[in-house]
């Protein structure tokens, strides 16, 4: 059969209108192509595009190609930008609740950590964001957190005493490390290689995969299983944007994010085991640490930071969870 022109005409024009509501999300990350945040993300979209007949898609900007994370978090204030992947440190001035989950020595595994944020918990802390401009999508995992130093190892807490050690920005994190008696000093997670390498800090703090991805293990040897913060990783959406959408489309993308958060672990386990290789044979020293003395100089944190009762529940309520 052949369709009059002017039939054709409309039909083009049909597929055009329904072209020009579809929406690409732009999202950002300062991790590279490889790493599991961006790996989920785009997965995500992978979800929603099936989910909306190809209507909604995701773009992930990997690599800080839209800035660092304190930037791409205002953007995505402004609906500059659809989502940023982040980590809750940099939410902690903003939102109070993502102190939370930061707080050292929090989870007794990273089971206990899964099943909390995964519950009813999680999705508290998520919600408390909204007000700052935020829908909290999701979490995800971002193992725990050690020291690395150049020039020495660390074994007890009498070690960290004067040393300068690397902070995210946020003021609960210079607490922390001020409580091991380190000086703390916050950065952009993308100064910090030369920052080892100039010895304008003598360590920083993160899990295996980012200490490989930025080859930090190149500078600072000693990888010091403090295991101090098991801070994870956020997917926050434009409130700005998200008010434009349908409840349906919300709907689609919060389902979207979810399913994400399985596929992400999947790879983030294998990535923390394959990264913990790749830096044993770049020649880092994996040392072992007396954990409780670190854990038991960190009531000064809890005391300052978690003064709102309602955090406190929080805490406590986690505790409970087993
Ligand atoms: C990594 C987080 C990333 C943070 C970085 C940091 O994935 O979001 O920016 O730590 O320490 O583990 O700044």
């Amino acid at each position: 059969m052949t369709l009059p022109l002017h039939t054709l005409a409309i039909l083009g024009a049909t597929l055009v209108a329904s072209a020009a509501q579809a929406t690409e999300f732009r999202s950002s990350d300062i991790h590279p192509d490889d790493y599991p945040t961006v790996l989920a993300v785009r997965h995500m979209g992978e979800t929603l595009a099936k989910a909306t007949g190809g209507k909604h898609t995701i773009k992930v900007f990997a690599k800080s190609a839209l800035g660092n994370e304190k930037d791409t978090i205002e953007q995505t204030k402004l609906g500059a930008l659809a989502m940023t992947r982040v980590n809750v440190a940099p939410m902690n001035n903003i939102c109070p609740a993502t102190m939370v989950p930061t707080m050292p020595f929090l989870f007794r595994s990273t089971e206990h950590m899964r099943r909390v944020l995964d519950g009813a918990i999680g999705d508290e802390i998520l919600k408390d964001c909204e007000s700052q401009g935020f829908i909290g999508l999701a979490f995800y995992d971002s193992g725990s957190r050690s020291i690395y130093s150049v020039k020495k190892p660390v074994k007890t807490i009498a070690d960290t005493k004067g040393m300068k050690i690397r902070v995210q920005q946020s003021d609960l994190w210079v607490a922390l490390m001020e409580a091991m008696g380190a000086n703390a000093t916050p950065m952009p997670f993308g100064e910090v290689y030369t920052a080892l390498k100039t010895g304008l800090v003598d360590a920083a703090e993160n899990n295996y995969p980012s200490y490989e991805s930025t080859r930090h293990f190149e500078v600072a040897k000693f990888y010091n299983k403090t295991e101090h913060s098991m801070a994870p990783e956020i997917l926050l959406f434009s409130k700005k944007v998200w008010d434009g959408l349908s409840p349906e489309e919300q709907k689609q993308i919060r389902a979207a994010a979810k399913e994400s958060v399985g596929h992400m672990r999947k790879l983030w386990d294998e990535r923390e085991a394959k990264s913990l290789e790749m830096v044993k044979a770049g020649g880092a020293q994996v040392i072992e640490v007396d954990k409780a003395g670190f854990q038991a100089a960190m009531k000064p944190v809890y005391d300052k930071f978690l003064k709102d009762p309602k955090l406190q529940d929080l805490v406590r309520r986690i505790g409970e969870v087993k």
